[in-house]
């Protein structure tokens, strides 16, 4: 007898029951008494994706009977977190498991707790494509998203005596229920080698690539299941191989050995994730990477194309848009042009045509030190036919150039995607402008500043190019999954299909001054907040008090997101405390998520200073608890998922003009967290949707960084005019917070003082200390918080990534939906 579907009978528990004890029995080959959690995981994860792997075969049928027009979203990172609850609430099944499971003694959520992140990704932008997918299925928008299947994804990061020590993360050890391997679709990539330049008939000039090596791409797809099921399409991620062939070859000339050591070669590319936010490597491995996935995928979604459309290329726009998650895929521009004209022997017009109509990048941030540049004898020596072939690009895009601007050499310099020096750059951001038909910044203030700073030629010669998609973050993951209390507290309110449109959330606006429905979400978040403080005590054996504020700063560790300014300001209480023992202040828990680039030294040392003068506050009686502070080790994105449904605090004080949008803002502000924040990124829109009464905005604009930094910004000027700060810095020096090792902290004092501050954290510092009061005092009216977190939560619907998607589809992408029926 078949078993019975799971999805078909979601409200079944005996179902659901039936199925996981197959699992636990056929898959697994165990059983009921013998099984430990993690098999239990394993087992319910089989029994969801049975359901999931039937709605990726009728999605997939639905898109090829359709012959659908498709994005594809192309990110060196997808930061996915765990699969398994979110895959539960999407199917409509979450409840039904979780009762099922009781009923066979185990705990959804101790089982939940076995599951490995994927964190294939760095931060922001991994976790953004991450969400974009979840809405591309939600919305029924035929889409596919490219990536690599890296072994090891983001570090694991253990705190030992207050310092972070970097461990592999090994995500696949024990199996990954969720993935399926694709060997029918491996793709080969050629590196290395020469070009040869042939003449062909008609004495047109043919290149041929002699590749040095080629390595097997092997396709890992992971489904992706949109909110109530419906649609269920594919993130496709990319394992590097040795090519069977060379193998062999050397194999059969007896060099078994060197044999191995081609395998290791080649399996190195998809090994390991690069650990560095916002900035650029600039290493072989890291643009082979690159190259890699690039490659892979684009043979790919010909390969696709060719299967309806055969070798006729004039469709190909029609039926294809690429999407380059920053400038990581943007080598992906001259292999499809390599493609087109070395391959399907296209003219360079009607290549590069096509190819400007496919592609479309978005840029994530103005950082200069994260604006990839190559050396081009490094593409060269990797890929000599894609620098030739960028040069080609260049020189006729310096003919544009040069008829906008005549003889504007200044204009042509800026503009050209190489850099002449005493090493010659390529620019990938150039290229990513040249080749794409749109370009995009992820919130206002961003794509203003992508325009007016970064590309303002690129703007007066292609006006309308770039525009603005804001990010936006799933409801679904980040209220409906992460915080269920909240979630069913807001069903009863506004009805059960907010999580589909974010909007219906302003219907508790009406409910914000109701004393009951205040003390109800308040109820909630100390709910939540008790949670956390058992994840506290459980990982770091401190004792929180759940009646404080918890102010959470939860982000990778860069200056410019400015985690020194928090600590600056959380010694300053202490040093208040100490001078004066009855200083008012509301009780409040600092609470940190960071992990730093393994080779960002001194993003290492504001992590270590947090942890050691937390420890000094945190044992010292005089503060009587006033303060705690807390360094949550590993930060991740199921640990994200507890701290922001108790979080009361939101901290978002990177320097104005620094921080492109910022997603977590959203994310906690969803969750009824209050933002401390600069006028930057998102947190501009935030503030203009939730109302100024309802967000703590504090220190300098864009404008005002300008005009500071134009004047000469002298940080010593606030030193020494600040009795505050001055002491704070020199406290720095001392060993009071590491006993025995005086001057441990001083690179923090000497960034902010000898080096110039370029973050300006001292400029802003009173502001913050001044907004922080305001914090305090607006904690200590219970009914006003309340108001104002649950309007915080109210005013989010802008922030869905629906939203963003479909800003998408409007403004680029021009995708029609296809239902799944
Ligand atoms: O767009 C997603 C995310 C933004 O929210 C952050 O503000 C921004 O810092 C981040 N950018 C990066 C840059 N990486 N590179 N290149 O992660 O993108």
């Amino acid at each position: 007898k078949a078993p019975s579907k799971i999805a078909e009978n979601a409200n079944d528990k005996n179902v659901f029951k039936d199925a996981v004890i197959r699992h636990l029995h056929c898959t697994l080959g165990t059983d009921e008494n013998k099984a430990n959690n993690h098999a239990w995981w394993k087992a319910t994860c089989s029994a969801i994706q049975e359901n999931v792997l039937e709605g990726l075969r009728k999605t997939q049928k639905t898109h090829y009977l359709n012959d659908t027009r498709a994005v594809h979203y192309l990110s060196a990172e997808f930061l996915m977190g765990r699969l398994l609850s979110n895959n539960m609430h999407n199917l409509g099944l979450f409840n039904t498991a979780q009762e099922a499971l009781k009923e066979l003694g185990v705990e959804l959520t101790d089982i939940m707790e076995e599951e490995p992140d994927m964190a294939l990704g760095n931060g922001g932008l991994g976790r953004l494509a991450a969400c974009f997918i979840d809405s591309l299925a939600t919305m029924e928008l035929p889409a596919i998203g490219y990536g690599i299947h890296y072994e090891h994804g983001l570090f694991r990061q253990e705190i030992k005596s207050g310092a972070q020590i970097e461990r592999p993360d090994s995500w696949r050890d024990y199996g990954n229920p969720w993935e399926i391997c694709r060997p029918e679709s491996i793709q080969e990539v050629s590196l290395y080698g020469y070009v040869e330049t042939k003449y062909g008939e008609n004495g047109r000039i043919q290149k041929e690539w002699h590749p040095g090596l080629t390595v097997k791409g092997v396709p890992w797809d992971i489904p992706v299941v949109g909110y109530q099921g419906k649609t269920v399409n594919v993130l496709r991620l990319w394992q590097s191989e040795a090519s069977d062939y060379f193998n062999w070859d050397v194999f059969n000339a007896g060099g078994y050995v060197d044999a191995q050591r081609e395998n290791v070669h080649a399996e190195t590319i998809s090994k390991v994730l690069y650990p560095n936010d916002e900035t650029e490597a600039g290493k072989e491995l890291r643009l082979i990477q690159q190259y890699f996935f690039c490659s892979c995928s684009l043979k790919d979604i010909i390969r696709r194309y060719k299967r309806a459309h055969g070798d006729d290329w004039s469709r190909f726009v029609e039926q294809v848009v690429i999407q380059l998650n920053d400038t990581h895929p943007a080598i992906a521009i001259p292999e499809l042009m390599r493609i087109l004209v070395d391959r399907a022997e296209l003219d360079w017009e009607k290549a590069w045509n096509i190819s400007t109509q496919v592609f479309a990048y978005t840029n994530h941030t103005l950082l200069p030190e994260a604006l990839e540049k190559w050396p081009a004898r490094m593409i060269e020596k990797i890929l000599p036919r894609h620098l030739e072939i960028i040069y080609e690009i260049n020189h006729r895009f310096m003919d544009l150039v040069d008829k906008k601007w005549p003889g504007d050499n200044e204009k042509k310099a800026k503009l050209s995607i190489i850099e002449e020096g005493s090493e010659k750059m390529v620019r990938m951001g150039n290229l990513s402008v040249i080749g794409s038909f749109a370009v995009n910044g992820v919130a206002e203030i961003h794509s203003r500043l992508v325009k007016q700073n970064l590309f303002p030629e690129f703007e007066a010669l292609w006006p309308g190019k770039i525009t603005n998609v804001t990010n936006g973050i799933t409801p679904r993951r980040w209220l409906k999954a992460c915080n269920p209390a909240l979630s069913a507290l807001i069903d009863k309110k506004v009805g059960d299909d907010w999580p589909l449109h974010l909007k219906k959330l302003e219907g508790l606006e009406k409910h914000a001054n109701n004393k009951t429905f205040q003390k109800q979400f308040m109820q909630v978040k100390q709910a939540n907040k008790q949670l956390l403080a058992n994840e506290i005590k459980q990982t770091l054996d401190i004792d929180v008090d759940v009646n404080a504020i918890f102010d959470v700063q939860i982000k990778r560790l860069h200056e410019y997101k400015r985690q020194h300014l928090n600590l600056l300001h959380i010694m300053a209480l202490y040093r208040r405390i100490l001078e004066n023992p009855d200083y008012d202040m509301h009780p409040r828990v600092f609470i940190f998520g960071a992990k730093a680039a393994p080779g960002y030294r001194l993003a290492k040392d504001i992590i270590y200073a947090i942890n050691m003068v937390g420890n000094k506050i945190n044992n010292d009686p005089r503060v009587k608890n006033k303060i705690k502070v807390v360094f949550l080790p590993n930060y991740r994105v199921s640990l994200a998922e507890k701290m922001i449904p108790a979080s009361d605090v939101s901290e978002q004080i990177s320097t104005a003009g620094k921080e492109a949008s910022g997603t977590g803002n959203m994310k906690l502000a969803l969750n009824g967290a209050l933002t401390i924040g600069t006028l930057d990124g998102a947190n501009i829109e935030i503030a203009e949707e939730v109302g100024d009464d309802n967000i703590f905005i504090f220190g300098m604009t864009v404008e005002e960084v300008e005009a500071l930094k134009a004047k000469g910004y002298n940080p010593h000027d606030y030193y020494y005019r600040d009795a505050e700060i001055k002491a704070i810095l020199d406290w720095l020096e001392t060993d009071y917070f590491t006993p025995g090792k005086p001057g441990a902290l001083v690179s923090i004092k000497q960034s902010l003082l000898e080096q110039g501050d370029a973050y300006m954290v001292l400029a802003d510092y009173r502001a913050y200390s001044d907004a922080q009061a305001k914090v305090d005092e607006a904690y200590r009216d219970k009914e006003r918080w309340a108001k104002m977190a649950i309007i915080n939560t109210a005013k989010m619907g802008k922030f869905t990534s629906d939203r963003s998607i479909q800003d998408y589809v409007d403004k680029i992408w021009k995708l029609r939906a296809c239902e799944v029926k």
